[in-house]
């Protein structure tokens, strides 16, 4: 097995690349990082000093590949069936970065903001920060919103890297800033994402690590091991 990804399953931006892995049908081998574990930490800093995970490593070409959306990119050049993942079409292409770095930038960004905010020493929480963070997230809803009135997925007519890149950043938004009432489409693209088998697989990953998530006490009931 050629392809080794550094991550951690309850680790928002890891599920957005295994949940790809798992569309492409591509095996690789799960190397769980602790960042409580200076060794464990270390193979990802002596890489990446940014400390970011997932980090990918392929055997084949001796690489180590940051970033979750280089991740996919690199395998799309290498793995047909990753390449499938990404728009043909130069305009739906486009279209698809740009979605991609609207869930990464717009969702995951302000939401990882609220949640690391709550584990945060006492005296060194940052409630403007956060009040940006969650006004960033309502405004990122009204968008999918009106996106999704009259789509299937997030880009082009079938699952993309883009709803790879949508669910876990969806799935934690919005426990900590629940989606309007109103968001209908937003509600009712989530359950399509959840349907999906690679999706209910990299959940059924990060389950048993839930109790780690800081608001687990918000977490709906359905997602916790046993429901
Ligand atoms: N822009 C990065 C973001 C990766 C990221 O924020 N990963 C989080 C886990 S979800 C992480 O490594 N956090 C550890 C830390 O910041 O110490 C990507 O797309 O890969």
């Amino acid at each position: 097995m050629s392809l080794t990804l550094y991550l951690h399953p309850l680790a928002s931006f890891c599920h957005k690349v295994m949940i790809a892995l798992e569309e492409a049908q591509l095996p690789y081998r799960a190397v769980t990082v602790d960042f409580a574990d200076p060794v464990s930490a270390k193979q990802v800093s002596d890489q990446w000093p940014v400390g970011k995970i997932p980090l990918l490593h392929d055997e084949a070409s001796g690489r180590h590949v940051p970033e979750t959306t280089i991740i996919l990119e690199y395998l799309a050049e290498r793995h047909a069936s990753m390449a499938r993942l990404w728009p043909s079409a130069e305009e739906t292409r486009l279209e698809a970065r740009l979605w991609d770095r609207f869930f990464d930038l717009y969702v995951q960004q302000p939401m990882q903001k609220i949640v690391i905010d709550r584990i945060r020493p006492p005296g060194a929480n940052d409630p403007h920060g956060v009040a940006e963070a969650r006004e960033n997230l309502r405004v990122a809803y009204a968008m999918i919103e009106e996106r999704m009135v009259d789509r299937v997925w997030a880009v082009g007519d079938e699952f993309s890297i883009v709803d790879c890149a949508a669910f876990p950043a969806l799935f934690f938004a919005r426990i900590v800033e629940p989606f309007p009432a109103s968001a209908a489409a937003l509600s009712a693209y989530f359950e399509r994402l959840l349907a999906r088998p690679s999706v209910a697989s990299v959940l059924a990953q990060a389950q048993p690590y839930f109790t780690m998530f800081p608001y687990r006490d918000a977490m709906p009931a359905r997602f916790l091991p046993g429901a």
